[in-house]
């Protein structure tokens, strides 16, 4: 039997992930650290300079709000993210956020990110809220000055965090083990941030066979994030707010550039525009259904009843939406520069970002200046950005959470020492990546605050808790070794299931029960009670799960987290007995938006019983 090197790290501010928020966190918890004599440290499954959503790149920041210019207000955000959620967010996270954003924007830029300029030196805008990058190195960029700040030696890559380490009620640090070595890391902090991101491959994607791997987020982000905190006893919100992205068919190009820069409509196979035809379905969703911009899941529901009714493919009319522009020039010579202007601007979107979906255009002959491309709406994700809300339930800033919103330090959970950032946060949606930075920073700041007022001990935890916890981590790699002769057939064995054909069982009963895309995004009580019954037996199941190696022990691990965040889900879209966002679930038998549910929905889970308790909670505004 391999033996497992113990190595134990012990710091003041443990940053748990790699990516937008916890590089945020790790340069403005490094400033307070210098102060005041603390100790950083940052842990990444993968490597910081590509881990995490931004390491293909981005094309766009998709939140700057321009206070000092004026562009906008705080209110002006946060009305903006009310409506797109339908009613249901944190006023208090998302106004703070919103008045810190611009901060991170204008970091980046000094760090070296190109933002395009227009002739007069201003951000060039793709929507209200979006700036154009040329951000192939954005994560690099940013995970430069993380590294920089916290110094090499404070960061651990390739580790992968499992539980959390507990105190009594308090979270006094995280257990993980090395993907590539054999080393099982004890990290002992007096404050822990969880952002290591949302969710992805919870549901059955669209893609499958060797494209498996292909999803819109990164399938590398895999609920660890709300694992981590349920298991720390931490009440998590918005657990049924999934998002689902409509994109570019089977490479999942995101289409914020083609609806909002390029101003394309989106039509079905005869031709017409969902947004045009089935504007009177809005009124069933008023107020949201009548605000501008749609909200994201209406749009997703038009065009959805358009396909129920056999209207697809759906198609982004890209070649139109490049003529007419290019049309507007004054001669000749001045249509054709724009042209291949815009030409180019529409590979670089997906090449800075997506490359898989230029790929794509190239093997299927598609010039998008010439032949409309198709867009789907993809599976189910889980991420407290973008048009999704699922996270934690974290106390929100003094000065502007309304009572019973406040509980100490920016950011905390409802567990001592605990903060979250990024898509690990629930009920403040569209931060987007310089918003998780920013969300990122503003919990480096109280995380340093935090160890400084109450100043915290490492906790008292007994070596044999270690002990128990190493075992566990390890045990799927034990579980292989004792069964692997027992079948002629390495993936097929009575005694042991392995982490691809867990997660294949898992996708498949989501997909069915819970509204994945086979679905058609509709379930009902009955349904979800056997998605319960089903993820009952995958959890008994989960104790067989085994591992050759340590990067099999890590896919292991990454879907027993995807399972705790299915449960969550599945409990909540029971609870709320609605239909709220139609373009993401329908609950056939609950079809319509209730007064009565604009509530949040938490819940929290006895880590020791593993029991779950859903309750309702008010929601507060402060505009
Ligand atoms: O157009 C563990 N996003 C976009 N944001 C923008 O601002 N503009 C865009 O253009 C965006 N688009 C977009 C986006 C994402 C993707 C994948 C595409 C296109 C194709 C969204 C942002 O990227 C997103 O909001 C932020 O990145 C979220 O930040 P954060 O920090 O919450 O998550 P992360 O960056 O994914 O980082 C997670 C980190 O955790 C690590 N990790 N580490 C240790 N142990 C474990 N068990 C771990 N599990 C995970 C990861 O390695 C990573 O470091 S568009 O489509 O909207
Ligand atoms: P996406 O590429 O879909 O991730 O979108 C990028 C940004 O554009 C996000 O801020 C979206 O909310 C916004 N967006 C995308 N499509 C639309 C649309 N049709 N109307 C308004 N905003 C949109």
């Amino acid at each position: 039997m391999t033996s497992y090197e113990t190595v134990t790290v012990e710091t003041d501010i443990l940053i748990l992930g790699g990516g937008m928020a916890a590089c945020g966190a790790a340069v403005e918890a490094a400033h307070w650290a210098k102060k005041h004599d603390l100790k950083v440290t940052m842990v990444d499954k993968a490597a910081v300079d590509r881990s995490g959503a931004v390491a293909m790149g981005l094309s766009a920041i998709n939140q700057y709000v321009g206070l000092k210019d004026g562009q906008n207000t705080m209110k002006d955000y946060v009305d903006y993210v009310r409506n797109d959620l339908m009613g249901i967010t944190r006023e208090d996270l998302v106004a703070n956020i919103a008045r810190h954003v611009d901060s991170s924007v204008h970091l980046f830029e000094k760090w070296g990110l190109p933002i395009w300029k227009d002739k007069d030196g201003g951000y060039v805008h793709e929507g209200r809220w979006q700036l154009m990058i040329n951000g192939e190195s954005y994560k690099v960029i940013v995970a430069e000055a993380a590294k920089n700040a916290l110094g090499i030696d404070n960061i651990y890559e390739r580790v992968f965090i499992t539980e959390p380490l507990m105190d009594g009620d308090r979270c006094v640090g995280a257990i993980g083990f090395s993907v590539r070595e054999d080393k099982f890391y004890v990290f002992k902090a007096k404050s822990v941030l969880a952002a290591m991101g949302g969710a992805v491959h919870v549901f059955k994607p669209r893609s499958s066979g060797e494209g498996m791997g292909r999803a819109w987020y990164p399938p590398w982000n895999s609920g660890s994030s709300t694992y981590l905190t349920l298991k720390a006893g931490a009440e998590l919100t918005c657990q049924e707010v999934r998002f689902i992205p409509v994109r570019f068919k089977d490479a999942y190009g995101p289409v914020g550039a083609w609806f909002l820069l390029f101003k394309s409509r989106a039509t079905n196979a005869l031709g017409e525009s969902y947004m045009e035809t089935r504007r009177p379905e809005l009124e069933k969703w008023a107020p949201y259904g009548m605000v501008k911009p749609v909200p994201a899941n209406l749009r997703n529901w038009l065009m959805l009843l358009d396909v129920a009714e056999g209207k697809g493919p759906i198609y982004m009319r890209t070649e139109e939406a490049i003529q007419k522009i290019a049309k507007s020039e004054p001669d000749e010579k001045a249509v054709k520069r724009k042209l291949k202007e815009l030409e180019a601007e529409a590979w670089e979107d997906f090449l800075d970002m997506t490359i898989s979906q230029a790929i794509l255009w190239a093997a299927t002959n598609t010039a998008p200046e010439e032949k409309s491309s198709e867009i789907a709406a993809a599976e189910p994700y889980f991420i407290g950005s973008h048009s999704g809300a699922s996270g934690a339930w974290v106390s929100g800033p003094k000065d502007l959470a309304p009572e019973g919103y406040f509980w100490g330090y920016d950011n905390m959970s409802t567990t001592k020492g605990l903060f979250c950032a990024g898509d690990a946060t629930g009920a403040s949606s569209h931060k987007f990546s310089s918003g998780s930075h920013a969300e990122g920073r503003i919990c480096g700041k109280a995380m340093a605050n935090y160890v400084l007022t109450e100043k915290p001990d490492y906790g008292n935890i007994d070596d044999s808790v270690i002990e128990g916890l190493k075992a566990a981590v390890y045990k799927p790699m034990a579980h292989y070794e004792e069964n692997k002769d027992k079948t002629t057939q390495v993936d097929v064995n009575p005694h042991y299931i392995l982490p691809k054909m867990f997660m294949m069982r898992l996708q498949k009963l989501m997909d069915e029960y819970a509204g994945g895309v086979s679905a058609q995004f509709t379930t009902n009580e009955s349904m979800l009670t056997k998605a319960l019954e089903l993820l009952a037996f995958l959890k008994e199941d989960a104790q067989n799960l085994a591992a050759p190696d340590l990067h099999e022990l890590m896919r292991c691990w990454e879907n027993v987290q995807r399972m705790y965040q299915a449960e969550a889900h599945v409990r909540t879209i029971l609870f709320r007995e609605e239909t709220r966002w139609p373009g993401y679930y329908f609950r056939s038998d609950m079809p319509t938006m209730k007064e009565d549910w604009k509530v949040f929905v938490n819940c929290v889970m006895d880590p020791k019983t593993e029991e779950w308790t859903m309750k309702k909670v008010d929601i507060k505004s402060i505009f």
